[in-house]
């Protein structure tokens, strides 16, 4: 897991750098992730959640100068009050935009005024490019549990559908299996990495993809939540696209390695060349 300790108030640049140089993990008072939402080789937002009841923030990385948009977002009014504790950003409905899901519970065990210390956990859906950031907990069916103090979380396709599951943890509590059921969901592909020249899991390489309706962007990491990892292959909601025309591997080594017409909806393994 590739977290590191920060404190201090918000230094948005510092943020961006050491998310893009852990591969998209940073935590402070709470917990930071940087990932490309919209399409370019490098962390253009960063969500960062609070373990006491605050709200999420999320920041927009313009390239030279970084805009708070939480409100702008939606993602304030989803999450004021809520604390959270781990995060992870994965498209759970494959249509191209990754979405975020956040374990809660306060950071104390007993309530502070005005607060509440054992939560439900919550999914939010990425509207695309227009409309508004929406909190999705008893839609998403996240009330069947009872509420808790949840710790760290984990991500996988647990069952082999291409729909990323979660396992969330919690303080006294039997573990939660999350099966993703998103309803309509679009293409996808996992690419699995071995390094050779490389670490052996290839963490820290950036993938981009290209396939019809245009490219995308991630990165091999398996550093989520508090005390968690995740399953080591990484996810692209393809949407409607049946194939990825183009998959381009930087590895940790340098090495670039460039795959063509791969087929979507499985785990296709890349070894490094
Ligand atoms: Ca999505
Ligand atoms: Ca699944």
């Amino acid at each position: 897991m590739a977290c590191r300790d920060r404190g201090g108030g918000p230094d948005h640049a510092e943020w961006f750098k050491q998310a893009d140089e852990l591969g998209g993990c940073v935590e402070s008072a709470g917990q930071i992730i940087g990932e490309e939402f919209d399409g370019r080789h490098a962390p253009d937002r960063l969500c960062r959640i609070s373990r006491f009841a605050e709200r999420n923030e999320l920041v927009s990385n313009a390239g030279r100068d970084f805009r708070e948009i939480t409100s702008d977002s939606g993602l304030r009014a989803a999450t004021l009050n809520k604390a959270g504790f781990g995060i992870g950003i994965f498209d759970f409905d494959n249509d191209r935009w990754k979405d975020i899901f956040v374990s809660r519970g306060d950071v104390l065990a007993h309530a502070m005024p005005g607060t509440v210390t054992e939560q439900l956990n919550s999914v939010f859906r990425n509207p695309g490019r227009a409309g508004k950031w929406r909190a999705l907990t008893e839609e998403a069916g996240l009330d069947a549990a009872p509420v808790a103090r949840h710790r760290g979380l984990a991500f996988g396709d647990l069952d082999g559908d291409g729909r990323v599951d979660v396992v969330v943890t919690a303080i006294g509590r039997p573990a939660e299996i999350w099966m993703n059921r998103s309803p309509e969901s679009g293409h996808w592909l996992d690419i699995a990495l071995e390094g050779t020249k490389s670490n052996r899991d290839g963490i820290g390489a950036r993938i981009k993809l290209d396939s019809r309706s245009g490219a995308q962007y991630n990165h091999m990491t398996s550093a989520v939540g508090y005390a968690s990892s995740s399953l080591g292959s990484v996810h692209f909601g393809l949407g409607p696209d049946d194939k990825a025309d183009t998959i381009e591997i930087h590895w940790p080594s340098g090495t670039v390695q460039v795959l063509k017409d791969i087929p979507a909806d499985k785990v296709f393994t890349a070894r490094e060349r």
